[in-house]
């Protein structure tokens, strides 16, 4: 991959938590589970590492992540590592959507979940993080210079981190309802909305528009997965609630591009996964050609960098290289991210700031 790509600024806008994992991460965890006897290693071992899957196979490899993961410690150690990765690859604006589980075995609720991520952002220990509204970073003016590492003189990364809570579409009503209302308690936590994600082929939209509806009312940002199987009722009741974002948005048909390019909502891309899990069959023909060329709101990004071996960087270079794209137009790809995030204007501002000054230092 090329140096520019991985030193260039990046906004990562769609990125769940337990996707994200490091492989070495993971089979360490597994082998600590199958030493205590709760899993077989040797069984679990050839579904982690990776190869291509379906999106069918990738709902039942998230189940056996969760069951190594759903613990406080791991929450954290996972949380801590996920966004230490994207500020190593020059993510300075993170988006970390996680679905708050209960774990009853251990007295889990959503909520202490929750806190548990939240002891992850506090952990992050090899960048400057800044993750409440209040909060500019380690007690550094986020518009300030970077810091000189007093141990080893290097420049001190800095990254901005906010949360959104989904709910999965295997939730009941209420349960749907419980997450909105996690996330409006938190907000002071760096929670700013709500994702809507989990295997497509399961639930019904109705189920959780109350929910939606809800956090709506209350201010939240929402972003839903839609369109990542073909089921055009629900695609058009999605762009009918017309949430500030979408992801994926694969299975449209003409009608259903026709609406969304009125209706100027932002799409998340994720071109690794759509290919790995065939909702696009090949890159050359992948919706993001003709979304460029209409202008429309668009932001590139990993979906699951741990399931689908990627990373932001690698993002950015599969589609310069697949679409023939330049450094100049790639930067500014990234750059106009910044008008999709669910920050406010005063990060917006200074994010802004950041790019400019690094595109100085990249000649760009
Ligand atoms: C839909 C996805 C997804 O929430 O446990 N998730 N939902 N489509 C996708 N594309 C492949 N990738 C991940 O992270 C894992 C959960 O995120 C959702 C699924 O519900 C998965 O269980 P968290 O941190």
């Amino acid at each position: 991959m090329e140096h520019w790509v991985t030193m260039m600024p990046k906004v990562e806008l769609h990125a769940h938590l337990n996707g994200s994992i490091r492989d070495s991460t993971l089979l360490e965890l597994a082998r600590v589970l199958g030493e205590k006897g709760v899993i077989v290693f040797s069984d679990v071992e050839h579904v982690i590492m990776k190869s291509d899957r379906t999106l069918h196979e990738v709902f039942k490899l998230f189940d056996l992540i969760h069951i190594i993961t759903t613990d406080y410690t791991t929450v954290t150690r996972i949380t801590k590592e996920v966004v230490e990765d994207f500020a190593a690859e020059n993510v300075v604006y993170l988006e970390l959507r996680t679905t708050p589980k209960r774990n009853d075995s251990i007295g889990m609720s959503k909520r202490s979940y929750m806190e548990a991520v939240v002891e992850g952002l506090r952990a992050v220990s090899t960048v400057d993080i800044a993750f409440t509204p209040h909060d500019l970073g380690a007690g550094i003016p986020a518009n300030s210079p970077p810091v000189k590492d007093l141990c080893n003189g290097t420049t001190r990364k800095k990254i901005y981190v906010r949360l959104l809570l989904s709910i999965d579409r295997r939730e009941t009503t209420a349960a749907a309802m419980e997450t909105v209302k996690l996330a409006l308690e938190m907000r002071d936590l760096g929670v700013v909305g709500i994702d809507l994600s989990g295997n497509p082929i399961v639930g019904e939209w109705i189920t959780f528009l109350p929910a939606l509806k809800f956090a709506r009312e209350q201010g939240l940002f929402i972003t839903l997965h839609c369109g990542e199987v073909r089921n055009r009722k629900e695609i058009q009741a999605m762009l009918e609630f017309s949430p500030q974002r979408i992801g994926h948005a694969c299975c449209f048909e003409e009608e259903e591009w026709r609406k969304l390019k009125t209706s100027e909502i932002p799409v998340e891309i994720c071109l690794t996964s759509n290919i790995r899990t065939e909702s696009i069959s090949s890159i050359d023909i992948h919706h993001f050609v003709d979304l460029y060329n209409a202008k429309h709101p668009l932001v590139l990004c990993t979906d699951d960098a741990g399931v689908f071996s990627t990373t932001l960087s690698g993002e950015y270079f599969l589609a310069a290289s697949a679409f023939g794209l330049g450094k100049r137009e790639m930067f500014q790809l990234s750059r106009n991210a910044i008008d999709f995030i669910f920050a406010d204007d005063k990060v917006k501002r200074e994010l802004r700031e950041n790019f400019d000054s690094a595109a100085m230092k990249l000649d760009l």
